[in-house]
């Protein structure tokens, strides 16, 4: 086995973006793109020579020819264990449980996440630390400085490794292990809820749910998990076969994308619970029957209910959402005598969060939640927590949220996204908002009066490091907010979010339609924002 060292130009373009380096799989085939980024990551984080890195993905296309690169790589650069998901697969939470299960000195993980796949699709892949977790904004900028530099790389000359058959071989002196993607997952999530009583609901006949794994990650996982170990009936699973190009579609769990198994909560023949996971299994949608929970409400039902579950019995420590996250969970933590933490967009803002015991829980509302058992989000974690909990009350989806908004008052919520805009335009909106922040409070738009505007910066209070221009917020006097940022995983010109948030405590009107509350936020928002006339606009791509 011959290592070789090949020269290589550096590439400007490889800072990662909210969740490690996205760009089209044409970009990542080109000629040492990958293997600059992967050098990159050996290169800072020196502990992986002699050490233990654990590497799969969501199984989109170009995954397999990563895996097997990457593989190369590290047996050329001295890592003395490789542990990989078979199939070159693993589940993004699932990562996250082995890193820090086998105490490894983290993981490579290959995704684009709810990005559309296949050979015209995109591609993507970041660095995990050995908590388990997105690597922080200090170890992606050491390894992008990395990226700007680099003249070299290692690999090694090797006929293509069998990932398909679990088990030992090795590469020079590297032991690869192939291992059952699912086994360890699976385990962590019986450790944390009751299995027994949620067996028992689908054992009495009574009670249906579909999940809608997308043709993604998530397939084996959830039939494994619940109709295996669970018994849910077969068939409970759609879409369970992971694809290179998710068959077509959009792997996002949103009602637009997963609009297939929205429409099976509905009708005569309605399900009692849905979900959905995306590309790399770390988001979930959660509906009941012909009820959509939004992710900012599951994430306060999930922290007012967890003294239910058996993982968290003891107590959460605290909570944390992601700034344009409603502002539900806030309420939850205040009755708890709990922290509540706001962090910029982004699950690796979380994890010395999660680390220091500071929190417990914590979600974005981008269909994330998750808790201290892994440092990512995680989609059939949520899945199973909302299953236990239905198990436990004896209540359908539905009751239980009205009830939570009964006791808290209503976060009513809605992101307008506008895809693939112009970038300059989208730089334009946003420093045209900065520009007018300092004269907004205290004015009136429509009916609302602005209580605060500012551009949103984070002091990590474990770690001191500071992180700016994390997007606008405009809060107004009745708790009213909208929140503007850029996107940081597209891979095509700029997307616009635009999140917008109402509270409702007078219970008379909590049962009003979201649109037609949102209404005049949404004027104030496109108007404020000038969206139209700078982004030739009219409406938003797609509305969650
Ligand atoms: C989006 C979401 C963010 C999420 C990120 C990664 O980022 O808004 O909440 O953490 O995707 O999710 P952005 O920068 O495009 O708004 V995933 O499921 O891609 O790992
Ligand atoms: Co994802």
């Amino acid at each position: 086995m011959e290592i070789s060292t090949i020269k290589t130009q550096a590439f400007s373009d490889q800072r990662p973006g909210t969740s490690g380096l996205r760009k089209k799989v044409t970009i990542f085939q080109a000629p040492h793109y990958l293997e600059n980024f992967v050098q990159s990551i050996f290169d800072t984080r020196t502990d992986l020579k002699g050490g233990t890195l654990v590497l799969g993905g969501d199984g989109r296309h170009y995954n397999r020819q990563a895996i097997q690169t990457i593989i190369r790589m590290a047996a050329a650069n001295g890592v003395a264990r490789v542990i990989v998901g078979q199939g070159g697969l693993l589940s993004t939470p699932a990562a996250s449980c082995i890193i820090r299960k086998y105490r490894t000195n983290g993981g490579i993980i290959l995704s684009a996440s709810h990005n559309p796949g296949g050979p015209d699709g995109d591609f993507g892949i970041k660095f995990n630390t050995p908590n388990g977790g997105p690597a922080p904004e200090g170890v992606t900028e050491a390894i992008y400085a990395r990226t700007r530099e680099i003249g070299e790389y290692r690999t090694l000359t090797s006929g293509a490794i069998d990932l398909d058959t679990i088990g030992m071989l090795s590469l020079g002196n590297t032991r690869v292990e192939i291992i059952d993607p699912v086994a360890d997952y699976a385990a962590l999530m019986e450790a944390l809820f009751d299995f027994g009583r949620i067996r028992q609901l689908f054992d009495a006949g009574l009670f249906r749910m579909r999940f809608d794994a997308m043709h993604a990650i998530t397939g084996p996982y959830a039939k494994h998990i619940l109709e295996e170990m669970l018994g849910a009936e077969p068939g409970t699973v759609i879409n369970g076969i992971p694809r290179e190009d998710f068959g077509g579609g959009h792997p996002d769990p949103n009602l637009v994308h997963a609009h297939e198994v929205v429409a099976l909560t509905s009708g005569r023949k309605a399900v009692d619970f849905a979900a959905a996971s995306d590309g790399d299994g770390d988001r979930n949608m959660i509906l009941g029957r012909d009820f959509f929970v939004t992710p900012s409400d599951s994430l306060a039902v999930i922290a007012a209910n967890a003294h239910h579950i058996k993982g968290y019995a003891g107590g959460i420590s605290g909570v944390a959402r992601s700034m344009p996250t409603s502002q539900a969970v806030d309420r939850v933590a205040e009755m708890l005598g709990i922290d509540c933490y706001e962090t910029p967009t982004g699950w690796k803002f979380f994890g010395n969060l999660l680390d220091a015991n500071r929190i417990t829980l914590c979600g974005e509302e981008s269909f994330g939640t998750g808790s201290n058992h892994v440092r990512e989000k995680d989609g059939l974690w949520a899945v199973l927590f909302w299953l236990n909990l239905l198990a436990v009350r004896k209540q359908s989806v539905k009751e239980i949220v009205q009830e939570h908004w009964r006791r808290f008052g209503r976060n009513f919520y809605t992101r307008y996204d506008y895809e693939g805009i112009d970038t300059e335009a989208a730089n334009g909106l946003i420093t045209r908002l900065q520009e007018r922040l300092a004269d907004l409070p205290g004015s009136s738009l429509d009916s609302y009066t602005v209580d605060y505007a500012d551009s949103f910066a984070y002091t990590d209070p474990v770690d001191g490091s500071v992180s700016e221009n994390q997007g606008i917020r405009i809060g107004f006097t009745d708790g009213s907010r909208i929140v503007y940022r850029l996107s940081g995983t597209g891979t095509e010109g700029a997307t616009l979010r635009v999140y917008l948030e109402a509270y409702e405590p007078d219970r008379e009107k909590q049962g009003r339609k979201t649109a037609e509350v949102m209404k005049p936020l949404v004027g104030i928002a496109t108007g404020l924002a000038e969206i139209e006339s700078r982004t030739g606009r009219r409406e938003p791509t797609v509305i969650t």
